[in-house]
């Protein structure tokens, strides 16, 4: 396989995120160059990045106690000794001059930003009166976490020892839950995170809306690059000529919201033309006679009216497919909450990847690790006999909690009050569509905790607003890898907190201390913790932390053998591509088209997706990678612009179908997009004064999205079905 060169792997990545990476300040520069001459202490510290959530091993070189670099770990699977643009920019963030740095109370109405400072002590102390009088008042179970990414495992113990098991994560209902949901129902098991994906030796790549190379998952795209590199077949589904389409050998540029009828056309193609692996799906799959009767309406030429995409090229499509089966990677997608018929959509992606004999074969999807950890029981928490909110009325509502459902019940104060929410690593204003619902739930609270790194519009609306210190100034859990090999990597500070901030696994446990918990942070530091959790699982601690990531490769590939055989966690035991789950939870078995519907004259759907540079709010502040990509623009095909009379560069508004009117936002006029449709990337728009750079840059594409149908199936927001208009004179 041909190493990637670094000059390749920028060019996916679309040539911005250079900058990105010889953004190091002057000072910071001189510091590195004393460093390197002797003439400075230097230290390598190994850590793992929190920019976004794939984890990747990083190596921070601090030089006279300040961070001045940090690279990619080369023993990191994630990482594979490379960080994306945003890793990069974690030092950006680090000395961002606009983090929070005191534990604010707020004087002002909520919304307002209105606080003044106080003592951790204080501001501690009145939380804990507050969630005692709640308890007394309204039961534990009024309290409910909201959460993501790293401050998680240490909030959980405080919740549930609290007596609530309310929690959910923006991960799930807002990201990829329908894709969990649906590749469970079929394979008895989630594709994980990151993606069990062969795609290196994949022979053809499909993306289904998935835009590597915008999207910065670092180690898939360089996966993907080397798939590009070793000459795979690339196709690439996007209303949008992505990154990714500019490498496709195939296009398709779909009617937005009608994949689901390219991917039942392609099922129904190879199923027809015998181009689907016989033996595998007769060894291994359930119902695959009742799906190949299903399908048959669903023909190349009716699949050409829905979505626009040429009958001859659905076949060809599917004929490059099928010639190179088993070595064909379908990613599963990741943001799959689109129209909230996401887990059939989902579920189509998974059967067509079962048909063509993927799962556990090279070049499609690699099995997991048999390898594990000893397992640590956890602690026992009080029991409830109060229903958890967390799965809302959906059946498959999922361990990550749905979010929605948690706001819905705070909202209404149905089937109990929630009085109190903590949020933390999360900017619920940003993730969750429906922000006027998120902040009329707000107003029905007692208290609303944020734990945070920068002033986000979510802690706008806080009573106590908490800083936490950034990830490169504390201790973490450990990351336990489950791809290819069994892996555990830490993270430790490179530098102590700045500020008055402090870690969350610190604010967890003296918040425990004054609510009576302390029983379930059962050790002095976080390092007490890890030390033990190393004894456990048997690693030496000081070599993990020289290391930064220590994996235990498996002896056998992780393909399928005579003597390594899958196992499906299904109801069948085999990859059902008839599910009896779901047709006993009254849902259809077998996925099916149902036509979404189209915008009204004069309204273009809204789409959005990734900068390269960016990760949704978080880093949009951060003056590493604000100076590369200040305000978001909106995609505009050239012939609508011409049709309306707008220029590239000049400034519009979006209003949607319900009048909510957006800040303005610059036109980009384009080729590169279909005429129904425009497009910005995520995360802009941000109304917190304290964001000195980001405040009032760009659109919100969030605040549109007002109306949003949901998954019945496991409460996932169909976050595409927004149509706006532009209103000039912005
Ligand atoms: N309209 C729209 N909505 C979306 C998406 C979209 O593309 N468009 N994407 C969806 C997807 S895929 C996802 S995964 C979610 C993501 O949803 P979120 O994870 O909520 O995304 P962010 O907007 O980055 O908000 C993260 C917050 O955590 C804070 N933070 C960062 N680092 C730390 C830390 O170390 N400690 C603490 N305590 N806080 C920290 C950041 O400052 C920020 O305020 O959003 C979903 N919502
Ligand atoms: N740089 C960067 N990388 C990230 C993140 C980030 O914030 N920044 N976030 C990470 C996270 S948590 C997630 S979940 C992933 C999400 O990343 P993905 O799952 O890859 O992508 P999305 O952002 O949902 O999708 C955006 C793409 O879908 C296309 N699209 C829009 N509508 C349709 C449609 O109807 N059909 C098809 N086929 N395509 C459509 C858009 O044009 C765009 O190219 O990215 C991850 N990687
Ligand atoms: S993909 Fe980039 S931002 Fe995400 S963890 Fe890796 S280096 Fe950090
Ligand atoms: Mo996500």
């Amino acid at each position: 396989m041909p190493i990637m060169s670094r000059r390749s792997f920028l060019k996916t990545s679309g040539i911005c995120t250079a900058g990105a990476i010889a953004a190091t300040y002057l000072p910071d520069q001189f510091l590195l160059w004393a460093g390197e001459k002797g003439l400075a202490k230097t230290e390598k510290i190994t850590t793992y990045c929190e920019m976004c959530f794939w984890k990747c091993g990083a190596i921070a070189t601090v030089v006279g106690g300040r961070v001045v670099k940090l690279e990619g770990n080369p023993l990191s699977a994630t990482a594979k000794g490379k960080l994306c643009g945003r890793g990069n920019g974690g030092i950006g963030l680090l000395y961002d001059p606009d983090r929070l740095k005191h534990p604010l109370i707020r004087t002002g109405k909520r919304g307002e930003g209105q606080f003044r400072k106080a003592s951790w002590d204080e501001a501690l102390t009145h939380i804990a009166d507050k969630l005692k009088k709640i308890k007394e008042e309204h039961g534990p179970e009024s309290l409910a976490l909201f959460t993501h990414g790293s401050p998680t495992e240490h909030f959980m113990p405080l919740l549930q020892g609290f007596g609530s098991n309310n929690f959910a994560m923006p991960s799930f209902a807002q990201c990829r839950g329908p894709r969990v949901v649906g590749y469970e129902l079929t394979y008895g098991d989630d594709i994980g995170s990151p993606e069990r994906l062969d795609m290196a030796n994949s022979k053809v790549v499909v993306l289904i809306g998935s835009h590597l190379g915008e999207n910065m998952h670092n180690s898939q795209v360089q996966e993907f690059t080397d798939a590009i590199g070793n000459g795979a077949k690339i196709i690439v589904v996007d209303p949008r000529f992505s990154v990714a389409a500019g490498k496709a050998h195939h296009w398709l540029p779909i009617k937005p919201a009608s994949d689901m009828a390219l991917i039942l056309a392609w099922i129904n193609i190879i199923i027809r033309e015998g181009w689907y692996d016989r033996e595998y799906v007769a060894k291994y799959t359930h119902g695959f006679d009742k799906l190949a009767a299903a399908v048959q309406q669903y023909t190349p030429e009716w699949a050409e009216k829905e979505t626009d995409i040429p009958a001859a090229q659905i076949m060809a499509t599917a004929r490059e497919m099928g010639l190179h089966r088993p070595a064909v990677c379908i990613h599963p997608g990741r943001h799959v909450t689109w129209d909230g018929k996401d887990v059939q959509r989902s579920r189509a992606i998974a059967i067509l990847g079962a048909i063509l004999g993927t799962w556990g074969r090279e070049g499609g999807a690699y099995l997991a690790t048999r390898g594990s950890f000893p397992a640590v029981p956890p602690p026992s928490f009080p029991a409830s006999n109060r229903p958890t909110l967390k799965k809302g009325g959906f059946p498959l509502g999922g361990a990550e909690g749905v979010t929605n459902a948690i706001r819905e019940a705070t909202s209404i104060g149905e089937p109990y009050p929630v009085k109190a929410w903590m949020v933390t690593g999360t900017n619920l204003l940003a993730a969750m569509p429906g922000q006027k619902e998120t902040i009329e739930a707000i107003s029905k609270l007692d208290l609303l905790v944020v734990v945070d790194v920068i002033p986000s519009d979510t802690s706008l609306y806080a009573d106590v607003v908490l800083p936490e210190c950034t990830y490169l100034e504390r201790h973490d859990g450990l990351i336990i890898g489950k791809g290819r090999a069994l892996s555990a990597s830490i993270r430790q500070p490179a530098v102590a907190p700045m500020y008055d901030s402090k870690p969350a696994w610190w604010i967890a446990k003296e918040l425990s201390k004054k609510l009576g918990l302390e029983d379930y942070f059962p050790w002095e530091n976080f390092e007490d913790r890890l030390n033990e959790l190393c004894l456990t699982y048997n690693i030496d601690y000081d070599e993990l932390k020289q290391k930064g990531v220590i994996s235990f490769p498996d002896t056998a590939k992780p393909f399928i053998t005579a003597d390594n055989q899958p196992v499906f966690k299904t109801k069948s035991g085999k990859i059902e591509l008839y599910s009896k789950e779901l047709e006993e939870l009254g849902f259809e078995p077998i996925p099916a088209y149902e036509k979404n519907e189209e915008p009204p004259q004069g309204f273009y759907r809204l789409l959005y997706g990734r900068s390269a540079v960016h990760t949704f709010s978080r880093t949009v502040n951060n003056p590493a990678l604000n100076e590369l990509y200040k305000e978001n623009e909106l995609w505009l095909s050239s012939v609508q612009a011409r049709k309306m009379g707008l220029t590239d560069g000049q400034y519009v508004a979006l209003q949607n179908q319900e009048g909510i009117t957006s800040n303005r936002v610059r036109l980009k006029v384009t080729e590169r997009i279909r005429e129904d449709c425009v497009y910005m990337v995520h995360g802009f728009g941000q109304q917190s004064k304290g964001l000195t750079k980001a405040f009032r840059r760009g659109a919100d594409d969030q605040q549109l999205i007002s109306s949003y149908p949901v998954d019945p199936i496991c409460g996932g927001t169909g976050m595409r079905c927004t149509f706006v208009k532009l209103v000039k004179g912005a």
